[in-house]
């Protein structure tokens, strides 16, 4: 443990306590505690609109005191960091007020609803910027170990110019016709289904990854339940069902061509319809001097073809990614002991504290998140006309 008395403290206030609440307050309680940050994040105040939930939910997480709305919060001079972990629907309002009111901001994934919104977003981070004002986007899986030594080896030249991109997040937890329906397949609350809430993600890392940016696609988005049973309580991803039902306004799965723009080719897929695979977030990029492979069920190891080997003992090299030297392990367990889904949250923190106490731009940054947005709107287009969209620059 660190002793953090001497060092400027960044309060942080969260809004949201869900799923992704717990994730990041986890986050924000470990990280301080396992890395030696610049800057001390206190967890100050937890928001929600149920006075009741979020004061159960600021006890549980470790958060010292609850507002009901978030537009308070922001108005406060004791808050420096506002971290929204809301459905989708509210993170352009938040994000850009909280900018405006000078409060660092970390949005999770995907960033907005809508191109128009995540502009605004972006505008807004722009402007704060010049104020030193701070914003990331919740991309976490950049921050597994075994993807962030996957992008140390693309950087140094190790497999050589991209040619292919193959990504796929596969889930299951709504191919049960009888699962109910909840925010997540709300086109309202959640702007898209399987393409935006995983779908982002495979895309992120396919662009992050190769440092390359996705310039043209042809994709197809499919509802297979159109109805579900509405859910009687939203406990968990899935909630418990009721009698009553519901239409589900959002993609089921989504898979898409897409062209880099120094030519390597893309296939990607996002689906919740993949019975077995749990979260297989997977990733593999085939370059001019070998391979990369890595699946998020079997999140510490990152696969590795060298084509230079001799070919009689040339394969995948199955590298755990467990080292000191691996990228953020060194603050972790001894080699082998393994990390899992909650340590990228902790990494997340780790960069973002630094990044604002070094005064530079964390990443992924709102410019990003905007393009993500945007390869993720000309895939909506691309199924709807059944034809190739450029993506806009
Ligand atoms: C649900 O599909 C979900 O929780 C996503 O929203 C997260 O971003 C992903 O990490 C796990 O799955």
């Amino acid at each position: 443990m660190t002793d953090h008395e001497d060092r400027p403290r960044l309060r942080v206030a969260m809004v949201g306590y869900a799923f992704m609440g717990a994730a990041h307050s986890q986050a924000w309680r470990t990280a301080p505690r396992m890395f030696n940050l610049p800057l001390a994040p206190e967890m100050t105040t937890l928001v929600g609109r149920d006075e009741g939930r979020v004061a159960a939910a600021a006890e549980n997480l470790g958060w010292s005191s609850i507002e009901t709305d978030w537009r308070r919060v922001i108005e406060r001079d004791d808050i420096d960091l506002i971290d929204i972990c809301t459905p989708g629907d509210t993170h352009a309002e938040i994000a850009i007020a909280a900018l405006r009111a000078g409060k660092h901001v970390l949005c999770e994934k995907p960033m907005a609803n809508s191109v128009d919104e995540a502009e605004r977003m972006a505008a807004a981070a722009g402007a704060a910027r010049e104020r030193g004002v701070r914003s990331m986007v919740g991309f976490t899986y950049r921050r597994v170990p075994a993807i962030a030594l996957a992008k140390r080896l693309v950087e140094q030249g190790r497999i050589g110019e991209v040619h292919h991109v193959r990504a796929q997040y596969l889930q299951d937890w709504i191919a049960d016709p009888k699962a109910p329906l909840s925010w997540r397949l709300d086109k309202q609350k959640a702007g898209s289904g399987a393409l935006g809430d995983i779908g982002a993600h495979a895309l992120d890392l396919a662009q992050y990854l190769t440092g390359d940016t996705v310039v043209e696609v042809s994709g197809a988005l499919r509802t297979f339940v159109a109805e579900r049973p509405v859910a009687s309580e939203h406990a968990g991803l899935s909630g418990t069902a009721s009698s009553e039902r519901g239409p589900v306004t959002v993609d089921d799965a989504a898979s898409f061509l897409a062209t880099f723009s120094k030519g390597a080719m893309g296939v990607l897929e996002a689906t919740r319809f993949a019975y077995g695979r749990k979260n297989a977030l997977r990733i593999e990029v085939n370059g001019s001097k070998g391979s990369l492979a890595f699946d998020f069920e079997d999140m510490n190891v990152l696969e590795f073809f060298d084509a230079g080997e001799p070919s009689d003992t040339a394969g995948f090299h199955r590298v755990i990614a467990t080292e000191p030297e691996h990228p953020y392990v060194a603050g972790w367990w001894p080699p082998g002991h393994g990390l899992g889904y909650e340590h990228a949250f902790s990494h997340q923190v780790v960069d973002l504290v630094s990044a604002i106490a070094a005064g530079c731009d964390p990443t992924p940054s709102f410019d990003e998140g905007l393009q993500v947005q945007r390869v993720l709107d000309a895939v909506e287009t691309s199924s709807a006309s059944r034809a190739w969209q450029t993506v806009p620059a």
